[in-house]
C-alpha cells in the first residue's frame, strides 16, 4: 500500500503553533499581502523578516504532539511507501520522529540566498540582514514559498500522488493551491481519499471519507487502523 499524507497548520495547532485562517490565527494581526508575497518583502523587508524571526524563535517553545508522533510510527512501518508532504514550515514532523518530510512551502530553519540561490541551514534571526556564509552577500531571505512562487518539489509530489493507493489530508483548510487540488488529482488516479480535520475543509466534498475532530485524536486512530491492516491479528 502506497500512502501520501498532506499536512497543514492544523496538525501543529495542538502543539501551540497558530494556524493561519482560524479565529486568533497567525494572520489575525497581519494582512496576508503584508507578509506572504514577494512584493511585500520587496516593500517592507524588515517587517517580513521580523514576522519570520518571531516564528523561528517560537519553535524552541513548542513540541510535537501525538499526531506528529503517529505519522512517524506510520513511516517506520511503511518505509518509502509513505510520502509525507507538509505545507508547514515548522520542524515538528522531524522532531516527532519522521525522517523523510517534503516541505513544499519551505522551512523556517533554512534561509534562501538571493545572491547565490543556495539554501542555507539557519536557526538565528535574519532581521539584521547577515551575510550569506557561502557567497558573503547580505541577501538572505526566509526560505519559504509565498503567493505567486512555485512550491518546492512539485514533480516528486505529482509522481507520489499518481502512485498513491491512499491520500490523506490532515489539518488544512483547502484554501491554498496547488495543495488544495491534491485530493482531486490523487482521486482521479485511483487513490482512496480521506480528510482528517477539525472541521470540513473547503474541498471536503471531494474526499471519500471525511472525519472531523482534533488531529491529536484522529491521526493516531487512523494510523492504528492502517497498521492493523498490515500486521497479523
Ligand atoms: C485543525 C486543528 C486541529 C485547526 N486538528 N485540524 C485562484 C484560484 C486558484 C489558485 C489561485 C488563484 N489565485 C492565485 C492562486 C494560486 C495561489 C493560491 O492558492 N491562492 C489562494 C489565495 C486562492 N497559490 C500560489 O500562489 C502557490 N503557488 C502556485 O500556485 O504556483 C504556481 C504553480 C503551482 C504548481 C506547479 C507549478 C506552478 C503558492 C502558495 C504559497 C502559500 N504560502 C503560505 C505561506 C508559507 C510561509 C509561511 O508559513 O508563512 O503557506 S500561505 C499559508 O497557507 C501557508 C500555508 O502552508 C498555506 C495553507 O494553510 P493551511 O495549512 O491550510 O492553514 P489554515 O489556517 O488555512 O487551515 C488550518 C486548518 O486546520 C483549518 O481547516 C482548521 O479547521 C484546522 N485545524 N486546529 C485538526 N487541532
Amino acid at each position: 500500500m502506497r500512502v501520501v499524507v498532506l499536512t497543514g497548520a492544523g496538525i501543529s495547532a495542538e502543539s501551540g503553533v497558530p494556524t493561519f485562517r482560524d479565529a486568533d490565527g497567525l494572520w489575525e494581526g497581519h494582512r496576508v499581502e503584508d507578509v506572504a508575497t514577494p512584493e511585500a518583502y520587496e516593500a517592507q523587508p524588515s517587517v517580513v523578516q521580523a514576522f519570520y524571526d518571531a516564528r523561528r524563535a517560537a519553535l524552541a517553545t513548542v513540541e510535537p504532539n501525538p499526531a506528529h508522533v503517529a505519522l512517524a510510527r506510520l513511516e517506520a512501518a511503511l518505509g518509502d511507501r509513505l510520502f509525507l508532504v507538509t505545507q508547514n514550515i515548522d520542524d515538528l514532523h522531524e522532531r516527532g520522529g519522521s525522517r523523510h518530510v517534503h516541505h513544499m512551502h519551505g522551512e523556517l530553519r533554512s534561509a534562501l540566498c538571493r545572491g547565490c540561490d543556495q539554501h542555507v541551514p539557519w536557526t538565528g534571526d535574519l532581521g539584521d540582514f547577515p551575510p550569506c556564509p557561502g557567497c558573503g552577500v547580505a541577501e538572505l531571505r526566509p526560505d519559504v514559498v509565498w503567493f505567486g512562487e512555485v512550491p518546492y518539489g512539485m514533480d516528486q509530489i505529482q509522481v507520489a500522488l499518481q502512485r498513491a493507493d491512499v491520500f490523506v489530508s490532515i489539518g488544512t483548510s483547502g484554501a491554498v493551491y496547488p495543495a488544495a487540488g491534491f485530493v482531486q488529482f490523487a482521486g482521479r488516479y485511483g487513490a482512496r481519499t480521506i480528510e482528517l480535520n477539525l472541521q470540513p475543509s473547503e474541498g471536503t466534498e471531494y474526499f471519500d471519507d471525511a472525519r472531523h475532530g482534533p488531529a491529536g485524536v484522529l491521526v493516531p486512530a487512523w494510523v492504528d487502523e492502517v497498521l492493523a491492516t498490515l500486521e497479523p491479528a
